[in-house]
């Protein structure tokens, strides 16, 4: 087992799968499973989407185990107020739940799902990002990045969770604590989120340079660049 950052309480099971990696970058460029079509957000289900009651599994091939005694997520880069918070800390700040939908880029979607953590409107009250600062950079435990512009986070319905249907989080959806992005394709919406990075210029992730959409709204269908 690997180790990830300086950690060595916090283990990586399993190893990176090169040639999944490979395979999808390959379908981004011939643009597989795209439909064309354009739909308007009233309607729930995004075009080229089947609905799924199970929810799938998706990583690189690494599930870093994150014991909640050497939690920390580091909220930094261009804001007022740095924050680095451990868990007890994290569960300090106020809770919310909703409920809303998940879209993957691979086609499935899954209706109402219940979560509770707290919202991105929080954690930008608690650490002010600079008035230039106009992206949003997530690292994860796994090495995985993803980005988003500050105004896609900065949304009611943008959360950290660390509960599904009531319950903790499980190690293979991203827990203890994941990013929720229910509007956006969930590859951004990172798992065993480590660090927050506010930034003034953009800086692509994992997914995005290789051929995945930089801005991922599933009704306009921005699977690949
Ligand atoms: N840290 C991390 N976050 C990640 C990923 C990953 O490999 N590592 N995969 C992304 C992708 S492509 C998807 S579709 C969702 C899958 O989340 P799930 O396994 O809980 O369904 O997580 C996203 N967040
Ligand atoms: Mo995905």
């Amino acid at each position: 087992m690997a180790e990830t950052g300086k950690d060595p309480e916090i283990t990586l099971q399993g190893r990176i799968k090169e040639k999944l990696v490979k395979r999808k970058q390959e379908w981004a460029r011939e643009g597989r499973l795209l439909t064309g079509i354009s739909a308007q957000p009233a309607q729930r289900l995004p075009p080229g989407q089947r609905l799924v009651s199970d929810w799938p599994v998706l990583d690189l091939g690494v599930q870093p185990d994150v014991p909640l005694t050497h939690f920390r997520l580091d909220l930094d880069g261009a804001v007022e107020n740095k924050a680095s918070l451990s868990w007890e800390e994290f569960l300090a700040l106020p809770h919310a739940e909703s409920v809303s939908d998940i879209h993957c880029v691979t086609q499935w979607s899954r209706y109402d799902n219940h979560w509770k953590g707290v919202t991105a409107d929080t954690l930008v009250s608690l650490v002010r990002p600079a008035a230039d600062a106009q992206h949003v950079i997530f690292h994860a435990h796994d090495g995985y990045t993803t980005n988003v512009r500050l105004d896609q986070f900065d949304q009611p319905d943008v959360f950290l969770v660390y509960q599904w249907q009531g319950k903790p989080i499980r190690r293979q959806h991203g827990g203890p604590l994941r990013v929720l992005v229910p509007r956006l394709y969930f590859w951004k919406s990172a798992k065993w989120i480590r660090r927050i990075e506010f930034a003034r210029a953009d800086r692509p992730g994992f997914w995005e340079v290789r051929g995945y959409h930089n801005n991922a709204d599933p009704w306009r269908e921005e699977r690949y660049s």
